[in-house]
């Protein structure tokens, strides 16, 4: 059969209208495809959460796919190997209570398993606000990565959630947003961005899954963005905190949705 390319291309601008369309009403948009936001993506979507992922950048997986300095390998304490095992990737006991992963079958096992479960990733989007009510923030709003980096000045459009994650990782933008439209009101112990500390990778570890919650109504942190929000130490290439944080946000998320009316 003879190609024809004005169906190639129809095919594509209808198939990518009819996945936007589908998300202009979410019950949760995460912000940020790395490991924090893949594992949350996959965890709300297979608990049958309607869930989609924003990614500023054409790749996802955000910090994962270079292991620690390039060298792709991931560490994995023996608490989070759990997750990894639950979407399919392999690990490698190294030694009592340290296990390995590759980094790139991490970040595409954790990619494909967020998308199969039914949390489509919009990638090359940038999330540059939020939409704002009296009761607190109830939608992100989006625009092409590529339109910023040309310095355009081009409106955005704004897609609606009933929760908002940020798992921008260190840079932790949505809550950088927020602190800055509305100063002081975090439910930090300053009321703002508290600012991430040099490595102690133990605490910060520890510290990843208790600062991972809410920060301000409908807003919820996971991943680096949680320690950045609460002010936790980072922890290098070791990677359980991100993915025990994925799967708690979701968890807070879940239950969240359900207090709803
Ligand atoms: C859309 C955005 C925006 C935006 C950023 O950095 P990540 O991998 O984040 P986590 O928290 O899942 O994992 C952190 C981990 O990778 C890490 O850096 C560790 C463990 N560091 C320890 C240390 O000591 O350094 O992913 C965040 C993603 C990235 O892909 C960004 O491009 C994306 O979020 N992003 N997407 N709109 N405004 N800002
Ligand atoms: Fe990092």
């Amino acid at each position: 059969m003879p190609l024809d390319e004005r169906i190639i291309t129809k095919a594509i601008i209808d198939r990518y209208f009819e996945k936007i369309r589908g998300i202009l009403n979410l019950d949760a948009a995460i912000v940020g495809a790395g490991p924090a936001g893949l594992v949350a993506g996959y965890c709300l979507a297979s608990a049958g959460k309607k869930v989609a992922v924003f990614e500023r950048k054409l790749s996802v997986g955000g910090g994962m796919w270079g292991g620690g300095m390039l060298f792709n390998e991931i560490v994995v304490q023996e608490e989070a190997c759990h997750v990894l095992e639950e979407l399919g990737v392999s690990t490698r006991l190294y030694q009592e209570g340290y296990y390995t992963a590759d980094a790139v079958e991490t970040a595409s096992t954790l990619t494909s398993r967020c998308v199969k479960a039914g949390a489509p990733i919009f990638n090359a989007l940038s999330v540059e606000d939020v939409v704002m009510r009296p009761e607190g923030i109830v939608g992100l709003v989006v625009n092409w990565t590529a339109v910023n980096m040309a310095g355009l000045h081009v409106d955005p459009l704004a897609i609606r959630a009933r929760a908002v994650i940020d798992a921008t990782g260190h840079d932790t933008e949505v809550v950088s947003v927020v602190q800055k439209k509305v100063p002081g009101r975090l439910k930090t112990p300053s009321g703002s961005l508290e600012g991430e500390k040099s490595m102690w990778s133990d605490e910060a570890e520890r510290l990843t899954l208790e600062n991972t919650r809410d920060v301000f109504p409908g807003l919820f942190v996971a991943g680096m963005a949680a320690n950045a929000t609460f002010g936790g130490p980072r922890m290098g290439p070791i990677f359980g905190g991100m993915l025990l944080s994925g799967k708690k946000v979701a968890e807070l998320v879940f239950a969240y949705l359900e207090s709803l009316p």
